[in-house]
Formats: C-alpha cells, sequence, structure tokens
C-alpha cells in the first residue's frame, strides 16, 4: 500500500504537497506557507522504517536539493510543526543524516516570531517570510485554539536538545505555565484561549478537533521525559480525572463515548479525531493515581471499542468524521456533513497501542478489516483517495491522497502487524502526526550535563 501511495504521488504530484489520485495531479493548498513536498516530508520516516531505502534516498535527496524554506507564505504553525518539524527531526534521529538537522533547525527558527505575542501564546497563522502572525479568521474574538498552541512541545523540546538553545523548550513551557496557572472550569481545558489577555474565549471543550492533541501531548511530554516531567504527569491525569467526571458517557447500547461540553451542556458526538484517545489513555495507563491502571486500560479498550463500532456499522467499514450517541443513533453520523472519511489514522493508531499493550489479537483483526476496506473502497486507479459517505455502497472520491495516510494510517498498520521491538514503546514517543522520537533518557541528560561540564553545547 505504501508502495502504491508513493509510486503514485511520485509519478503525478512530485514535489507537491498532496497527490490528487483521480485527476491524476498534484494538490499544493495554503496550510504550509507555501512550503512544498509535504507528502516527501511526512513520508520519510514510514519509507526508512519499512526498509523501502530506494523510495527513502529519493526522498531524501529531495528535500536536500529543492525543499525550500525561503517561502513567504502564511502557514499553520500546528501544521508545519507536526508535519515539517515532526518529520525532519524523526528522520533525522532515525538515519543520522545530517541535512535533516539542518533543515529542521533552519525551519524551528522561523517558527519562532509567533511567539511575540502578549502572553507568550503563539497564534495559528504565521508568515514564514516575515515573521508576522494571527489568529484564525475563523477563531472567535482573535482566540489561539488548544490543540494548535498545545502541540508544539515534543518537537520544540528536541530542537532545543539538538541545538543546545535553550530558547524553543522556554516557548512552550512558557505556554505550559500559563496553562498550568489559569482557572479551568470544572477542572476542564476550553478550546479557544486569547492570546493577548491569557484567558479563556469560550467554553467549548473536545478531546477531538481544536483540544485532541493537547491532552496528547502532555502524556507523551512526560513519557518522552523518561517520567521526569512530573508536571506534565499532573497536568495529564487532572485533565483525564475532569473529562471522565464531566465527558465520558455511556449510551443505552453500552458503548463508551466521549462527548463534546458546551458550557455545561453536552454534544452527544464523537469525533473520528477523538479515536486517538483509546490508545491515548492505553499508554498512561501505568502512571496515574494508585490503582488505576486497570481503570484506564479497560476505559482505552471500551473507547476503542466503540470507534471499531463505528467502522463496522457502515455499508464501507470505515468509519465517519463524526458519530452521534442521541435521537436513537449509536456509534452513527446522522448528518449528511459527517459521513466522509478522509484516509484518517486515529482509530487504526488507537489499535496499534491496544496490541502493543494487551496482545489481543482482536486488534490485528480489526486493522486487518480496516486494510480490506481502505483497498476496496479508497484504492483507485492511480493512488489512494478519500471517501465522501461511508454508508454508501457505491463511493464517491474525494481526489485526495492525505499526507496523513502515508506518515500515519499506513505506518501504525506497519507497527501493529510488526513485532514489539521495531520502534519499543520505551525508548520513542510519536508525535500527534506518528513521527517518532526518541525519549531523552535520564542517563543521556547526565551525560549531556557532563559534556556541558566539558564545555560542549550539544547531545551529539
Ligand atoms: C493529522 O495531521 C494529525 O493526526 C492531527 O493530530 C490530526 N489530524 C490529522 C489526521 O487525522
Amino acid at each position: 500500500m505504501m508502495t502504491f501511495a508513493w509510486d503514485n504521488y511520485k509519478r503525478y504530484a512530485w514535489g507537491n504537497n498532496e497527490l490528487r489520485p483521480l485527476t491524476r495531479n498534484g494538490h499544493l493548498g495554503n496550510m504550509f506557507g507555501g512550503l512544498r513536498g509535504a507528502s516527501i516530508v511526512d513520508s520519510l520516516d514510514t519509507l526508512y522504517i519499512m526498509g523501502l531505502m530506494e523510495e527513502y534516498e529519493e526522498a531524501k535527496e529531495w528535500v536536500q536539493n529543492n525543499l525550500d524554506l525561503n517561502s513567504n507564505g502564511e502557514a499553520s504553525l500546528f501544521e508545519v510543526n507536526i508535519r515539517y518539524v515532526g518529520g525532519l527531526l524523526s528522520a533525522y534521529y532515525l538515519t543520522g543524516a545530517e541535512i535533516f538537522k539542518q533543515k529542521v533547525m533552519e525551519l524551528g527558527e522561523k517558527l519562532l516570531p509567533a511567539f511575540n505575542t502578549p502572553t507568550g501564546i503563539p497564534r495559528g497563522v504565521i508568515n514564514l517570510g516575515s515573521g508576522t502572525s494571527w489568529s484564525w479568521g475563523w477563531a472567535s474574538a482573535g482566540s489561539s485554539i488548544l490543540a494548535e498552541f498545545g502541540t508544539l512541545h515534543l518537537e520544540f523540546l528536541h530542537l532545543s536538545q539538538l541545538s543546545g538553545s535553550p530558547l524553543f523548550t522556554e516557548k512552550v513551557m512558557n505556554i505550559r505555565k500559563l496553562l498550568n496557572k489559569i482557572e479551568k472550569p470544572h477542572g476542564l481545558y476550553p478550546n479557544f484561549l486569547s492570546p493577548v489577555s491569557g484567558n479563556w474565549v469560550q467554553h467549548h471543550v473536545s478531546i477531538g478537533g481544536l483540544g485532541d492533541s493537547f491532552y496528547e501531548y502532555l502524556i507523551k511530554s512526560y513519557l518522552m521525559s523518561d517520567k521526569t516531567d512530573q508536571e506534565a504527569q499532573k497536568m495529564y491525569y487532572s485533565a483525564m480525572e475532569a473529562i471522565e467526571t464531566n465527558l465520558v458517557q455511556k449510551s443505552p447500547g453500552g458503548l463508551t463515548y466521549v462527548a463534546e461540553w458546551r458550557g455545561g451542556i453536552l454534544d452527544h458526538k464523537m469525533g473520528h479525531l477523538a479515536c486517538f484517545s483509546g490508545g491515548m489513555i492505553g499508554i498512561g495507563a501505568d502512571d496515574g493515581p494508585a490503582g488505576q491502571r486497570q481503570h484506564y486500560l479497560d476505559l482505552a479498550a471500551e473507547i476503542t471499542h466503540t470507534c471499531h463500532e463505528s467502522y463496522s456499522r457502515s455499508a464501507t467499514k470505515l468509519g465517519p468524521e463524526a458519530f452521534r450517541f442521541d435521537a436513537g443513533a449509536e456509534a452513527t453520523a446522522t448528518r449528511l456533513s459527517d459521513r466522509y472519511y478522509i484516509l484518517r489514522p486515529e482509530v487504526i493508531e488507537s489499535y496499534m497501542y491496544m496490541w502493543r499493550l494487551t496482545h489481543d489479537p482482536k486488534y490485528r483483526e480489526w486493522g486487518w478489516e480496516a486494510v480490506e476496506a481502505l483497498e476496496k473502497h479508497c484504492r483507485v486507479d492511480a493512488g489512494f483517495s478519500g471517501i465522501r459517505d461511508v454508508y454508501a455502497s457505491t463511493v464517491s472520491h474525494d481526489n485526495m491522497q492525505q499526507s496523513f495516510f502515508l506518515s500515519e494510517t499506513l505506518k501504525y498498520l506497519y507497527l501493529l502487524f510488526s513485532d514489539d521491538d521495531l520502534l519499543p514503546l520505551e525508548d520513542w514517543v510519536f508525535n500527534t502526526e506518528a513521527h517518532p522520537l526518541p525519549v531523552i533518557h535520564k542517563r543521556c541528560l547526565q551525560e549531556h550535563s557532563a559534556t556541558q561540564d566539558h564545555g560542549q553545547t550539544n547531545l551529539e
């Protein structure tokens, strides 16, 4: 599947951000501020892990000769960080090729002006040339989005590790400090925050879109620190407790789900994006309050089961963008506009983590069902495409092979069917785009301070 997706991207869309498999051309879009080759940068580590060395070499060569970081467009800070910074970092850590380090440091520097706000909370959009930044037009009252400014921590810590400069860490620790200090309604973190006043702008809480990877980066910051970052640990488990108290629900049919919260009123819907939380709660099971391990493992398994149900209950065996638990619905989309599937990874991501944690064969069976469904409904002559309605037995394709399909969906599937010693979870943490970053082991930190004592500045 990876070779097929890659070969078609290469043939019809090389250097563009994504492949349009029906029209057989490339798509650039406006998310990455004029940066190109998102599918290449997102694929580097997947190709390498899969042993597709020829393809990896051509990807690396493109980065070396063609990845131009001197663009002057408006980029999503979040998307550039998770795909480009994350992709280059993990390519560097896996292969040791200097070019990736060089590129990622250059790009990291370009993102720093986004933090020049009264609170240090970055705005969502940055011009990579001028450094000017602003908020998304659709975000209420010029606010910044929790899942965007809360999904920088892992990458920025590694930028500091690689450069020896504390600046990157300082920027994200400042975000952490503000979030830790600010009052939280019922212990919950709303999705919109003003970068000017540092106050919440709306009381909408979600573990799906707009909130999701903020929670993911709390527990992963703790794990990536070799379990030394106790502040992240504390924030994660308190957030989980509040989510369980206020958002976690059981449907009449016995399915556990995580609803959304709007100023105290529950919206009984779960987005596909929220399905990453099965895996997240699973990897966080070991380090919560005493006696909670089994509880978290059960919750993780229940949520993953619910997400699998959202797939099983469709004609294509792929899940919708959002499914509901009201008006008689149980894990199905009720609105036409929620019925699409754009090759997203989150459900498969949870299968992979739950497989690693439990070795229950059902997770591989569910993963295989997804493979068959992707092959049947999303494979077209020139690549893979999203579909517009998972409930229609004759599918209509959306003509887009998303870069996260190569970086996440296919990587998580590959890991699901690989041995546990391929990227062991004790040593690697996946960023939210599935780019593996190494755990910064305590012994490494000790060596680091020892080398610093001898006048050296970085870890190599
Ligand atoms: C990816 O870019 C990342 O997983 C992000 O956290 C959420 N959206 C897509 C995949 O669905």
